[in-house]
């Protein structure tokens, strides 16, 4: 592609008045789908482990380090100003696309497990006493769960779990009899990454709130597919990893609402999240420096915001309209195929399509189609209770971003074929 015919593409994917997508000029912008795997194009369907990076993402990176590289908020020369207002920058950045009040009621994080257990150690442990209890649900990944173990184990509460049933879709009856005066927290996956059901989190936030709860959201799974409003959802923390939305691994972020995070006490100590230290004792910075000790990921956190200033430059509407397309086509013709079973059956899927082949465990079928250069995920995926849930030892998993075809569907469907040849 041209690029003249590029940059006209790339402005047929601004928002706008509703078109589709040219997706092929969308793939034009990630460089690693140009390669291929054991000789064929690659057909990159492990989305929801992480996705693909824009060139503008690698190139943000690349910047950073070629002229900028500095320290923040620890110098007053030239570079080290520049590289705090990129900082900083990203941070407002990403503040704005997930419409949060105020830029501190951003926490930079390596991702969504350390903003979930900085939720635990720091707002639920202080609270927790002998009895009361955390309500997580059934399609938690474990890093929704093992941190509320650790926290409910040590200060002798409870870790509830709400039930689903096998389509996917949490018993909201169940849930409500769940929320009770002993529930302290409730910590839900907005998505679940290995089933794709998308939680009615408005609904049960609401129902939490009339209580009122604190809800955190695990939005690892969310930001990648579809916008998010933490504001217009009520939600008291929502956590996320830039990886899974186009952007470096090793970031992330917390939203929390600042009145809560101003009573939260640090997370970690160290440098720059300090006011004064004497030997006798240390005050610490504002919001949100008072949880992020040490040097920061800067230049990663740099490139969180390409990423989100690459995302809210396109026309996400149709993007999700085409992704939904996509993983429809997917389900239609995985559940048509001899000897497919899909695991789950949302009635409302983000991203993700599980199944298992009664010809072969799940790790056989991913060795095949790797050779047919298509990429999934086969395992438990991090959330083991879903695999006894459903009494499967381990799931193949096709996970979608927009700038997945029908194509590339059919080419999955073709490899599958082909296990079935060396299995059956
Ligand atoms: N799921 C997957 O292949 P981190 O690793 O901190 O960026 O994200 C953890 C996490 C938390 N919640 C959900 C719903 C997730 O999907 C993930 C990461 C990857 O499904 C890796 S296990």
């Amino acid at each position: 592609m041209t690029t003249t015919s590029r940059s006209e593409a790339r402005r047929a994917n601004r928002p706008g008045p509703r078109r589709a997508p040219d997706v092929e000029a969308l793939r034009a912008d990630f460089p690693i789908l140009q390669r291929t795997v054991q000789g064929h194009p690659l057909v990159y369907l492990d989305n929801a482990a992480t996705t693909q990076k824009p060139r503008v993402v690698i190139d943000a990176l690349r910047r950073y380090y070629e002229e900028i590289n500095a320290n923040v908020h620890r110098a007053v020369h030239t570079l080290s100003e520049q590289a705090t207002a990129a900082y900083e920058g990203a941070r407002a950045k990403i503040q704005r696309f997930v419409n949060a009040a105020e830029p501190h009621e951003i926490v930079f994080v390596r991702g969504t497990t350390e903003a979930i257990n900085l939720v635990a150690q720091s707002f639920a442990r202080p609270r927790l006493r002998a009895g009361d209890e955390i309500l997580i649900s059934a399609m938690e990944h474990h890093s929704n769960i093992v941190p509320w173990q650790m926290v409910t184990a040590e200060r002798g509460a409870t870790l509830r779990v709400i039930p689903m049933d096998r389509s996917g879709t949490l018993l909201l009856d169940q849930y409500r009899d769940l929320l009770t005066e002993r529930t302290r927290l409730v910590a839900l996956v907005h998505v679940s990454n290995s089933l794709g059901a998308r939680n009615p989190v408005a609904q049960m936030i609401r129902e939490a709130k009339a209580r009122g709860i604190p809800v955190l959201l695990d939005g690892a799974q969310v930001l990648g597919h579809h916008r998010v409003d933490v504001r217009e959802l009520g939600c008291d923390f929502y956590a996320f990893s830039a990886h899974k939305m186009f952007g470096p691994t090793g970031i992330g972020g917390l939203y929390g609402r600042a009145e809560l995070l101003e009573e939260m006490p640090p997370f970690q100590g160290g440098g720059d999240m300090i006011r004064r230290v004497t030997f006798q004792e240390t005050t610490y910075a504002a919001l949100p420096h008072k949880f992020e000790a040490g040097t920061p990921s800067i230049a990663d956190a740099v490139g969180f915001g390409a990423a989100v200033d690459y995302l809210a430059g396109l026309d996400r509407d149709a993007l999700e309209a085409h992704e939904a397309d996509v993983v429809a086509y997917a389900v239609e013709q995985l559940e048509a195929l001899l000897g497919v079973q899909l695991i789950g059956r949302p009635a409302d899927r983000t991203g993700v399509v599980s199944f298992i082949m009664d010809c072969a465990h799940a790790h056989d079928v991913g060795t095949i189609v790797d050779q047919e250069g298509v990429a999934i995920r086969t395992g438990h995926h991090c959330t083991q209770p879903v695999m006894d849930f459903f009494g499967v030892p381990a799931t193949c998993r096709a996970s979608f971003a927009f700038y997945n075809t029908r194509a590339e569907v059919d080419a999955l469907v073709r490899a599958l074929a082909r296990v079935r040849k060396v299995f059956a």
